[in-house]
């Protein structure tokens, strides 16, 4: 193996250590960072994800309420309940888990949390806020990638930046970082002509398009900076990411795991965001 591994547990556990000292500060002027985590319907992966921030609260100090809903919960169901959230003083932080099951309006949900209380920055207002750089949250699984590429100390400014997928939730808000830090932001997708091309010019290379081992070493340049957002499972039921980890292991320079690579950061940046939500 050439490429570095860029270990996200490590570099998680690190952050949470600040940030559990943070808590600690924040204990002694009465405040406790609270935060509330709403899932809807039984999906296991979504369970799991929910289960890893629960105990990251714990870990850090930070209060949490869990609320579980049916499958079969309605938008008004839902939207009262988010509404409740809203105005509950000892809750800083409110996030929806997604997907939703199909017949709720994630939109609209969205967009019932109050800005300040969006520590997902998913909210319209969050992410204008972000697009003109004035901003008080950064989306979780972006400001994780962020921090993962600071940990390998190279800059970010003048790289040729690839990011694949465009979600609202990770694609978008990525490339607007990396522009934030002065990268050469390309964004590829579904109808991107020789992908291949596109990603083998990267200095860094992000992928987020939910499609198990889909970056082969062919795509990807000499020394590149890879990050894999990508959470699938495999033929063997394994979790794998969106690249093609063995392979792309002997061409990278540095690498992020499944898991044990941006998961564990999405975790850290939400404890990080309910944090600043409860400073006020
Ligand atoms: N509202 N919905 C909202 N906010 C988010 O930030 C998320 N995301 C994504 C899905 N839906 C969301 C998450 O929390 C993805 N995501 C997430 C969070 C944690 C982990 C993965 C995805 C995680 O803990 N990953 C572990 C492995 C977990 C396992 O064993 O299955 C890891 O080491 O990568």
């Amino acid at each position: 193996m050439k490429a570095k591994l860029i270990d996200g547990k490590a570099v998680s556990a690190k952050l949470r250590e600040s940030l559990k000292q943070e808590v600690a500060n924040l204990a002694e002027e009465g405040i406790t960072p609270g935060l509330a985590v709403i899932i809807v319907g039984d999906d296991p992966a979504s369970k799991v994800y929910v289960r890893n921030k629960e105990k990251a609260c714990e870990e850090l100090g930070i209060y949490s309420e869990k609320y579980e809903l049916p499958a079969q919960t309605t938008q008004e169901e839902l939207t009262e309940l988010v509404k409740k959230l809203n105005q509950k003083p000892d809750i800083d932080g409110i996030l929806v888990q997604l997907p939703l099951p199909k017949h709720l309006d994630e939109k609209a949900i969205i967009e019932t949390i109050s800005p300040s209380k969006d520590v997902d920055a998913f909210h319209a207002q969050n992410v204008g806020r972000i697009m003109i750089g004035d901003y008080k949250f950064l989306p979780c699984t972006p400001a994780g990638i962020m921090e993962l590429i600071a940990s390998t100390g190279i800059p970010v400014e003048g790289k040729e930046c690839v990011v694949v997928g465009r979600s609202n939730i990770v694609g978008k808000p990525m490339a607007m970082l990396l522009l934030h830090q002065n990268g050469t932001v390309t964004i590829c997708h579904s109808r991107t002509k020789n992908l291949a091309e596109v990603t083998k010019r990267a200095d860094i290379l992000v992928v987020a398009i939910g499609k198990a081992k889909f970056i082969t070493a062919d795509m990807v340049k000499e020394g590149a900076v890879v990050i894999d957002v990508g959470m699938n499972r495999d033929e063997n039921g394994k979790l794998c990411g969106d690249v093609d980890f063995d392979a792309v292991c002997e061409v990278a320079g540095a690498i992020t795991p499944v898991p044990g690579g941006v998961g564990p950061m999405t975790i850290t940046m939400l404890m990080r965001n309910t944090i600043t939500a409860a400073k006020g």
